[in-house]
């Protein structure tokens, strides 16, 4: 059978509990998932955009190849590692243990109800762009046909996005991981 591999963007986010292990947590997840993680952005700590909270964001990027599964499938995986990893109600803009965002797969473009590719707000966000630019400034976006650098250097976002620090982290209890 033939294959078809597909290198896709997916980005991470956690406003709640222990916010830097969520993270990890859902790449190993996404590992044990078959998405074969190729990069990771470093770790940035990030105001929160259009939420209802004050709870800073951890925001990281993850670029990953997967091979014979649509981006459907794609997003179906990571609901299901978002779940496991005690996201609640999707509906209401709440503080979350962790959000995963499909921002580009290939150069798939695609409206639905349920998907829309590229990420429709992927252009508006330093806290997407920055981590993104870290590990794929060429990287070509086919709808505002752009490379990523450029549409960060001319982002109106003014929110603050910085290099996480570690050591300035109050610890919260771990999730237990199970994928
Ligand atoms: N995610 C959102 C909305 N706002 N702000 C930050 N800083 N980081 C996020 O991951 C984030 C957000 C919707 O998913
Ligand atoms: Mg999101
Ligand atoms: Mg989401």
């Amino acid at each position: 059978m033939e294959t078809t591999a597909t290198t896709a963007y997916i980005g991470l986010g956690s406003n709640l509990g222990d916010r830097a292990g969520n993270l990890l947590l859902a790449v190993r997840c996404m590992l044990e998932a078959s998405f074969d993680v190729v990069r990771l952005s470093s770790i940035y700590e990030t105001e929160p955009v259009g939420l209802d909270t004050d709870l800073m964001f951890l925001n990281m990027v993850a670029e990953v190849r997967v091979s014979n599964i649509s981006h459907t499938q794609m997003m179906a995986r990571l609901l299901r590692i978002e779940y496991l990893l005690g996201r609640g109600d999707k509906t209401i803009k709440k503080p979350r243990t962790v959000d995963l965002d499909i921002l580009l797969f290939g150069e798939i473009v695609v409206e639905s109800e349920f998907l829309i590719l590229p990420h429709p707000r992927l252009h508006l966000r330093k806290f997407v762009l920055v981590p993104l630019n870290e590990i794929a400034p060429t990287l070509y976006h086919p709808v505002l046909d752009m490379a990523i650098a450029d549409i960060l250097a001319h982002v109106d976002d003014i929110s603050e996005v910085i290099r996480w620090d570690p050591n300035s982290n109050a610890s919260s209890e771990p999730l237990d991981g199970n994928c």
